[in-house]
C-alpha cells in the first residue's frame, strides 16, 4: 500500500507525492479577462497557496527567431526569354559572383559574397530590369511548435523532442483510444462536476466509474485529470497546456478514491480487483492502450491476468514504477509485472536532466524512463518548479469538495513519466504498430541516454525518444 492503512491491498495513485507550485487558477472563465482577480495572473506554490511565487511570463522564450536566410545566395526568377549571358552581366553587377540554375527549379540562384547582406542583395537585384522575382533564401524551421499559452513551461515535453516528433506525428488520430485508469477525470459538465476548460477539445470515448459504479467516471481527485492532460491535453488552441497524443480518444476509468469518495460512503474500494476488471471493460471496449499511473504493494493474480488478457488483444500497457525510489525502493505493483510480460512496460521518472529523480522507485522491473519531474529542483531557471505541468482541480477547492475550478499545477511522479510512454505508445499505435510488443521493443530500441551495458535500474533501456521511435518506425516501413 502506499497511501493510507487499509486492511486490503489499496491502490494508490502514483503522482500525489508532493504535488506542487501550482499556477494560473483556469475554471470556466479562463477565457474571461481576469474575473478571479490575482489568481488568474499570479503562479502560487501548493504547500504556500495564498503566495504568489511569480509571475508566468508568456511567450518569452517562444517567440520566434529572427528570420535567417542562407548566406551567398539569392533566389532570382529573371525576365523569359532573357539569355544567359544577360542575366550573368546583370547579376555581376548588382555585386553577384555567379549564376546557376539548380534542378527541378524555375528559378536561378545568384551567388553573393557569403557575408553580404542578402536581403540588400534581393533588394538591388529587383531594382535591376530584366529581374522578374529576387528574395533571400529564408531557412526553413520544420518545427511545429503548438501556441498553448504555457508550452514554454512545459519542459518535459520539450526535453524529450515532442516538437520534432510532432513533425511525424502531430497528435495521433481517433482511431486510437487511451484508457486513463486512475481517480476519472473532469471530462464533462455535469451537476457540480465540470469539464477543465483545457480538456474542451478533447475527444472522449464512454468510460466507467467502478468506484461508484455508474457511467459517469468524473474526477473527484485531479490525479486522473493530470495524466489525462500529459496524454491529450487539449493542443494549440492558444490557451492552457499541450498533450501528447492530443488527438486520440481518452476513455476515464475510475478506480481510485479521493479523501471525498470515502467520506462520501463510496461503495467500492480502490482495490487490485476493482483494477483487473476496469483493464478487461477498457480492452472489451476498444482501448488500445492502457495507462495505469497507480500501484499497490503486492501482488494480484486478478491483476496479472488482466494485464496478459490485454496484451494478448492487443492494448499496450504502460505502469509507473513507483515513488518510493528514496523511501525505501519497494517494489508496487501492477508496474513489477512488466518485465516479464511483452507489451507492458513500467516507467521510471527523470527529472529535466533525464537523469533517474529522487522518487522514482528503481528495481529491476524497471524498463524506460519519462519525465515525471521533481518539484524540489528548478534546474531549468524558469523560476518554477521541475513538476510535470497540466491543468487539474486547484486543490484549494478540490479539498473542499468543490470540483469546479482549475489550475495548472506542477505534478511529479513515476505516475506523469508512465502518462508521457502512454501516449507515444498511441502515436505508435497510429502509425500502425498493431502488436502491442513491437510497441515495447520500438520504445526500448529507439530510447535516448541509453545506461552504459544497455539497461539499469534507475532509467531501465532509456529515455523515450518519440522522434526517433517514430522515425526508426518509417525507416523499419
Ligand atoms: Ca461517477
Ligand atoms: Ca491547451
Ligand atoms: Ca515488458
Ligand atoms: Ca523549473
Amino acid at each position: 500500500m502506499t497511501k493510507g492503512s487499509r486492511p486490503t491491498a489499496a491502490l494508490a495513485s502514483l503522482g500525489l507525492v508532493l504535488a506542487a507550485a501550482l499556477a494560473l487558477a483556469g475554471g470556466a472563465s479562463q477565457s474571461a479577462p481576469a474575473p478571479q482577480g490575482l489568481k488568474q495572473s499570479w503562479l502560487r506554490q501548493a504547500s504556500r497557496p495564498a503566495v504568489a511565487s511569480g509571475f508566468i511570463r508568456p511567450a518569452q522564450q517562444r517567440q520566434a527567431p529572427a528570420t535567417r536566410y542562407v548566406p551567398g545566395r539569392v533566389v532570382v526568377r529573371f525576365d523569359a526569354g532573357l539569355r544567359a549571358r544577360d542575366f550573368r552581366s546583370l547579376a555581376r553587377e548588382a555585386g553577384a559572383i555567379a549564376v546557376r540554375r539548380p534542378s527541378w527549379a524555375d528559378f536561378h540562384y545568384v551567388e553573393i559574397p557569403p557575408d553580404a547582406d542578402p536581403v540588400a542583395a534581393a533588394e538591388r537585384l529587383r531594382a535591376q530590369p530584366g529581374v522578374a522575382r529576387a528574395e533571400p533564401d529564408a531557412i526553413v524551421r520544420p518545427l511545429w511548435r503548438p501556441n498553448d499559452e504555457h508550452f514554454s513551461l512545459q519542459w518535459h515535453l520539450q526535453r524529450v523532442g515532442m516538437e520534432q516528433a510532432w513533425e511525424l506525428n502531430r497528435g495521433g488520430s481517433s482511431r486510437i483510444t487511451v484508457a486513463v485508469i486512475d481517480s476519472g477525470v473532469a471530462y464533462t459538465n455535469q451537476g457540480a462536476f465540470a469539464q477543465a476548460p483545457d480538456l474542451a477539445g478533447t475527444r472522449f470515448v464512454p468510460g466507467y466509474d467502478f468506484i461508484w459504479d455508474d457511467d459517469v467516471p468524473v474526477d473527484t481527485d485531479g490525479h486522473g485529470t493530470h495524466v489525462a492532460g500529459t496524454i491529450a491535453q487539449t493542443t494549440n488552441n492558444g490557451a492552457g497546456v499541450a498533450g501528447i497524443a492530443f488527438n486520440v480518444g481518452i476513455m476515464p476509468i475510475k478506480v481510485l478514491t479521493s479523501d471525498w469518495d470515502e467520506e462520501n460512503n463510496a461503495p467500492n474500494p480502490p482495490s487490485m480487483s476493482v483494477l483487473a476488471r476496469a483493464i478487461r471493460f477498457a480492452v472489451d471496449h476498444g482501448a488500445r492502450v492502457i495507462n495505469l499511473s497507480l500501484g499497490a504493494d503486492t501482488e494480484s493474480f486478478a491483476v496479472e491476468s488482466a494485464i496478459r488478457y490485454a496484451v494478448s488483444q492487443g492494448a499496450f500497457v504502460a505502469a509507473a514504477a513507483g515513488n518510493s525510489g528514496d523511501e525505501g525502493n519497494a517494489p508496487e505493483w501492477p508496474g513489477a509485472y512488466a518485465n516479464e510480460i511483452d507489451g507492458m512496460m513500467a516507467v521510471a521518472a527523470v527529472d529535466y536532466n533525464l537523469a533517474r529523480a529522487p522518487h522514482s522507485t528503481h528495481r529491476d522491473y524497471v524498463e524506460i524512463a519519462a519525465p515525471g519531474g521533481d518539484n524540489d529542483a528548478d534546474e531549468n531557471g524558469d523560476d518554477y518548479a521541475d513538476g510535470i505541468l497540466q491543468q487539474t482541480f486547484d486543490p484549494d477547492f478540490q479539498e473542499r469538495g468543490i470540483f469546479n475550478r482549475f489550475a495548472y499545477m506542477f505534478y511529479q511522479g513515476t505516475s506523469m513519466a508512465t502518462a508521457h510512454v502512454s501516449a507515444l505508445a498511441a502515436l505508435l499505435m497510429d502509425q500502425g504498430i498493431t502488436n502491442p510488443a513491437a510497441v515495447e521493443a520500438a520504445i526500448k530500441r529507439f530510447a535516448s541516454n541509453k545506461p552504459s551495458g544497455g539497461r539499469n535500474d534507475d532509467i531501465g533501456y532509456g529515455v523515450i525518444d518519440p522522434r526517433a521511435c517514430l522515425l526508426g518506425l518509417g525507416l523499419a516501413k
